[in-house]
């Protein structure tokens, strides 16, 4: 049997594709107030103004692609039962080639009802329009997770947190809860890792790796799939 692996994902391994982060400078929500776009009261306010913000979005991730991140990610599979935990809303880590991806804030690229949560289907062109509606008569929403939603597949993942054997935390700034706290569940026994640009809150029993995730996570899937401790 394969050794678990969990690689927990946020918006900084998709940067080098060109996807914008969220609080880094010039990140979305320096240029967006985030309760106008990303809350169901935002969403009563003002639809259109939410569904631009979204359509521009899932615009650009149409036309980003992989980095050599995600495809080192996808890459562990060859040795490792690899579970991806993102929280972003691109599908660059499927288009890499990884298998087991868990979307905890939803998926761009799917639109739902905004009446029934259980209605979800694949997008078939990149935007959402006023107007268009779901099979109970509502309008369509991006597939998302906004403030004050639950957020998705939560008791699933802490299951694979805490039998994971291996650890890879990569770009995220741990602010947004409750996904935030997964790591917190993470075996003591476990390798751990934690990747980013910039030094910051380090979480318990995690080692700190500086740099870009371009550079430092195809080193660190290197090191593990040749069977050597990443420095
Ligand atoms: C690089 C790099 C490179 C750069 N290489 N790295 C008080 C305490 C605790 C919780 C709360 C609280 N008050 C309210 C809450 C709950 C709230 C919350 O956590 N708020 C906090 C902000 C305080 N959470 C929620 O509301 C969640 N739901 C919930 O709790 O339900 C229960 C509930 C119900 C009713 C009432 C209250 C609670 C839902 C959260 C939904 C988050 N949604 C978003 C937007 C939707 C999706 C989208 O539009 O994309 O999800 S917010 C946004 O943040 C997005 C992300 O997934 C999420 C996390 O951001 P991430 O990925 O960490 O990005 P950044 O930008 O923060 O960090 C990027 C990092 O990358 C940085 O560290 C860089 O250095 C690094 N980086 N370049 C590697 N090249």
């Amino acid at each position: 049997m394969k050794e678990k692996l969990v690689v927990f994902s946020g918006a900084g391994v998709s940067a080098e594709s060109g996807l914008k982060t969220f609080r880094d400078m010039g990140g979305l929500w320096h240029e967006y107030a985030l309760e106008e776009v990303a809350s169901p009261k935002g969403w009563r306010a003002n639809p259109a103004a939410v569904l631009r913000f979204y359509n521009e979005r899932r615009q650009a991730v149409l036309q980003a692609q992989p980095n050599a991140a995600h495809l080192a990610i996808a890459d562990l599979e060859a040795v490792f039962d690899v579970v991806v935990i993102t929280q972003n809303i691109d599908d660059l880590h499927e288009r890499a080639g990884s298998s087991h991806v868990v979307h905890v804030h939803g998926e761009i690229l799917k639109a739902r009802s905004s009446v029934d949560a259980s209605l979800i289907h694949v997008l078939d062109k990149p935007t959402i329009e006023l107007g268009e509606v779901c099979a109970k008569g509502s309008q369509l929403r991006p597939d998302v997770v906004w403030f004050g939603e639950n957020v998705r597949h939560m008791v699933a993942c802490e299951q694979h947190f805490a039998t994971a054997t291996r650890i890879l935390a990569v770009g995220t700034s741990l602010t947004v809860y409750p996904v935030a706290g997964l790591v917190e569940v993470a075996s003591d026994a476990a390798e751990r890792y934690f990747v980013s640009p910039e030094i910051q809150k380090l979480p318990y029993g995690f080692r700190f790796l500086q740099g870009p995730a371009t550079v430092v996570v195809p080193h660190i899937a290197r090191c593990w799939l040749e069977g050597r401790q990443p420095e």
